[in-house]
């Protein structure tokens, strides 16, 4: 039978490799071990052409890792708690784990049938109390070090949701799940101090440079938003019925203390309060409400008209004594620095456009060379010599910002301070479907991480439907006979917390539960972790360039400085797939362009869709699925393994006595794979495979025929490279060509150096545009060389008969044209 059956193939051979356990790791030191891994999957539904982009990509680096002797550790499971499924379970009044679950076995089912190469013995559910249990006992372990804490603020609250969201999943102001405007609420909420490690995250974004893609590292490096400056503490004088108070700013400019005008507080802050005077507080109350209104990107606008009101205080500027009108205002946010600033108008464009509403002084402290700000409107920012600046006048901007701080220090009013943007990890949620955060409180002794041998704390299993209903507390609280405890440390009647996990924490670790996913006595194995880990691979979309890496990061850290590992980055290298596009536009329900993968397999089987993905571009570009061509790809595929048919010599026998030009052709491809697949060119490699293909059938049709050793030879290395994008294809191949089967860990062939010359090339001599001659040389040669052979060659010199030579026209390695004279 020779016709190109891809459900035959597979039908056929899961079953094989699962018996074969081909893809579970030796972990016995015989192999450098290599960890592999796809960012796991959330069981939003069956698998979408996005999963079989990304899951393609990071398959490929898997298969590549193996064919290339690594010990390859390569598993997969689900990112399983979260809104959706509770959203799901409200609407078909259900409980959230019937969605999950059976959503987790049709993704199983698709990603076996999509033949990943996955270590599936390693499966894990983070919603499993299994896994669950674990993120409990890791919390605990952050709340013992002070790590988690819980604060009352101001958050981030989705009305429609009704849910806290971080600041992470506030995507212009919006829900990122829903898209609703995003308003505040003040809740007492659990964190992670991640700004702890604010320094850390950016310095070993050091250990990461050339390895994870550069927009990303910017985007965590803005993310984290370190800024230099100082803190000036300025003293607000006592008024009526009002005391004094000190107040630091955070300054990144303090050389332009002298230009201070005025002082703004964020109009959303207990500070605010506390320091109106009882004739301005009416108003001061009412302008917080119609601050309340507005989202963070309205806040931030440089676009909308300058508010704010006056608060009957005044700041004293540490370094002249002059007094500055205190005003409270929401261009100045309550969550950074300091939530209180020393506004410089000539030089700092928001405090100028506030300047300008309100009519207060502008005065110039930096002379840039710019026309004056007052008049312009135009703040200048840039460097210059200061002016009007007492002991500072005369100085430049650097000069002008050390002696600045050398004079507050020496008077105890401010100091060097460096600032993040970062702010820490809201981590609470009002959800049910999320780990449980294990923690009892006790009015006698306050907050009491639930004991080891208690975990873990599971969810109570009776809600479903509507009493999953969001009101802004986490239905648990509803469950009376779980909330109530006894405290585990005095024995008293206690609470549990009643709030969940944002998911993210269960992915922050998830990568090191693979690595021992039974243990059932500790989340990892710290020495099995640390023979594999860091991940040599990471897989996944640019949306998680900040939130989840960033988190992960932090979470690694913490366990380094727990002794639990003994490394500080989960992640060596990081590939950021494409998209898959349809029409240049993302799919999406909207746009009617959405491409079903389901139908796409059936229409043209895994190993096509699979090779489509990969060789429509590099794997960091997007692929638009209306300019590929599956169909192309299955031809393509059928060719190859119909050389299985014409190969007519048994495995094992000596290629050496093989045709050369064809055994060069499959060693030149040997020879290039290792630095392309290193460069993530999987395309170009597959374009090299369909060239050797073509070399091969030729060799059969139309040269030394099917039984020539080279044939055999370039047949194999074809099915065990492309093994890598096509397996099933290749699998039977390689089985065709007499092998038992296990292609995918079936060794590379070894490069054999003397074969890797290029063949030579035929460069032709014309006379005044006839050809004369032909002549066999190097694709190297260079012009002169060439000249030098032409001039030489008999047939040349018998037509030119004497006569002198005018020009010479030579393109190496191929054609030379004599003009004679
Ligand atoms: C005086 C000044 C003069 C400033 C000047 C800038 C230019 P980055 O670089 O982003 O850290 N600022 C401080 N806290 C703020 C808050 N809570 N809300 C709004 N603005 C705040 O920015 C630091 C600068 O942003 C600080 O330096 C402060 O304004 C302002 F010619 O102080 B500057
Ligand atoms: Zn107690």
């Amino acid at each position: 039978e020779n016709t190109y059956d891809f459900a035959a193939l597979e039908a056929r051979w899961p079953a094989v490799w699962d018996e074969l356990e081909l893809f579970k790791p030796l972990d016995d030191g015989s192999r450098e071990r290599r960890y592999v891994l796809d960012m796991f999957p959330y069981p939003s539904g069956d698998l979408h052409m996005g999963h079989a982009e990304a899951f393609a990509m990071g398959d490929v680096a898997a298969r590549w890792s193996r064919l290339q002797g690594y010990d390859v550790l390569h598993p997969i499971g689900w990112d399983s708690f979260g809104l959706p499924a509770e959203n799901a379970a409200i609407k078909r009044d259900a409980h959230p784990a019937e969605w999950t679950y059976a959503n987790i076995e049709t993704q199983a089912h698709s990603f076996k049938r999509y033949a990943i190469s996955a270590d599936w013995s390693r499966r894990i559910h983070t919603s499993d109390p299994e896994y669950y249990r674990w993120t409990q006992w890791l919390f605990t372990r952050f709340f013992n070090k002070g790590l988690a804490y819980r604060k009352n603020s101001p958050v981030n609250w989705c009305p429609k949701d009704q849910t806290v969201l971080s600041n992470e999943q506030v995507i212009n102001g919006a829900c990122d799940r829903c898209g609703t405007m995003v308003t505040k609420k003040d809740l007492n909420q659990w964190y992670f101090k991640i700004t702890d490690y604010a320094d850390r995250l950016l310095q070993d974004m050091d250990q990461l440079k050339g390895h994870w893609p550069e927009r990303v590292l910017a985007m965590q490096r803005n993310w984290i938003g370190r800024s230099e400056g100082a803190t000036v503490r300025f003293s607000i004088e006592a008024a009526d019925d009002r005391p004094a108070h000190d107040v630091p700013v955070f300054t990144t400019r303090p050389d332009t203390l002298y230009g201070a005008t005025f002082f703004v507080v964020a109009a959303d802050t207990q500070l605010a309060l506390d320091l109106v005077t009882a004739e301005h507080r009416g108003a001061l109350e009412e302008y917080r409400e119609q601050v309340k209104q507005l989202s963070e990107i309205e806040r931030q606008s440089t676009e909308r008209e300058k508010t704010g009101v006056f608060t009957g205080r005044y700041a004293v500027n540490p370094l002249n004594g002059e007094k500055l009108p205190v005003w409270a205002a929401d261009y100045v946010l309550a969550d950074y620095g300091t939530g209180a600033i020393m506004a410089v108008p000539a030089h700092d464009q928001r405090d100028l456009d506030f300047a300008r509403a309100f009519n207060l002084p502008v005065r110039t402290v930096v002379d840039t060379g710019a026309e004056d700000p007052a008049a312009t409107g135009t703040a200048t920012a840039g460097e210059g010599v200061l002016v009007n600046s007492g002991e500072l006048t005369g100085l430049d901007k650097p000069a002008a910002i050390a002696r600045a701080i050398e004079l507050l220090a020496a008077q105890g009013t401010g100091e060097r301070t460096v600032n993040f943007r970062l702010r820490d990890w809201l981590l609470s949620r009002q959800r049910y479907w999320g780990t449980p955060i294990p923690i009892i409180h006790c009015a006698t002794c306050g907050e009491v991480p639930v004991p080891d041998e208690q975990l873990p704390v599971t969810l109570p299993e009776g809600l479903h439907g509507s009493q999953l209903k969001p009101r802004g507390v986490s239905p648990l609280a509803a469950v009376e006979d779980w909330v109530n405890v006894s405290c585990p440390s005095c024995g008293g009647p206690a609470k549990r917390d009643t709030d969940t996990m944002d998911t993210f924490v269960d992915s922050s670790w998830y990568f090191l539960r693979f690595i021992t996913p039974d243990l059932e006595t500790a989340p990892f194995d710290t020495d099995a972790v640390n023979r594999w880990m860091p991940v040599g691979q990471y897989v996944g979309g640019v949306e998680h360039a900040i939130l989840h890496l960033l988190y992960s990061r932090f979470f690694t850290k913490v366990l380094f400085d727990l002794g639990l590992v003994n490394f500080t980055e989960p992640f060596s290298s990081l590939l950021n797939q494409g998209q898959v596009l349809n029409g240049g536009k993302a799919m999406s329900k909207s746009l009617g362009n959405g491409v079903d993968l389901g139908e796409q397999l059936d229409k043209y089987g895994v190993d096509a869709v699979r090779l489509t993905m990969i060789f429509a571009s590099p794997p960091e570009d997007d692929v638009d699925w209306a300019d590929v061509s599956p169909s192309g790809s299955a031809k393509f595929l059928a060719r190859a393994w119909r050389l299985g048919a014409d190969v007519a010599s048994a495995p094992g026998i000596d290629f050496a006595a093989g045709d050369r030009a064809l055994r060069s052709a499959t060693h030149r491809t040997l020879a290039d794979v290792p630095e392309l697949m290193g460069a993530s060119k999987f395309n170009v490699v597959i374009a090299r495979l369909m060239e050797l293909v073509n070399a091969t059938r030729k060799a059969i049709d139309s040269g030394p025929g099917g039984s020539d050793p080279a044939v055999r030879e370039a047949a194999e290395a074809v099915a065990v490279l492309l093994g890598m994008f096509a397996p099933y294809t290749a699998e039977d191949l390689w089985e065709r060509l007499g092998h038992t089967p296990g292609v995918a860990t079936a060794s590379l062939p070894a490069v054999e150096q003397d074969l890797l010359a290029q063949e030579s090339v035929i460069a032709v001599v014309q006379v005044q545009g006839k050809v004369r001659d032909r002549l066999t040389v190097s694709p190297d040669i260079t012009e002169d060389e060439l000249r030098t052979l032409a001039l030489a060659s008999e047939q040349v010199s018998r037509i030119l008969d004497g006569r002198g030579i005018r020009t010479v026209i030579v393109r190496a390695p191929k054609l030379v044209n004599i003009v004679p004279s």
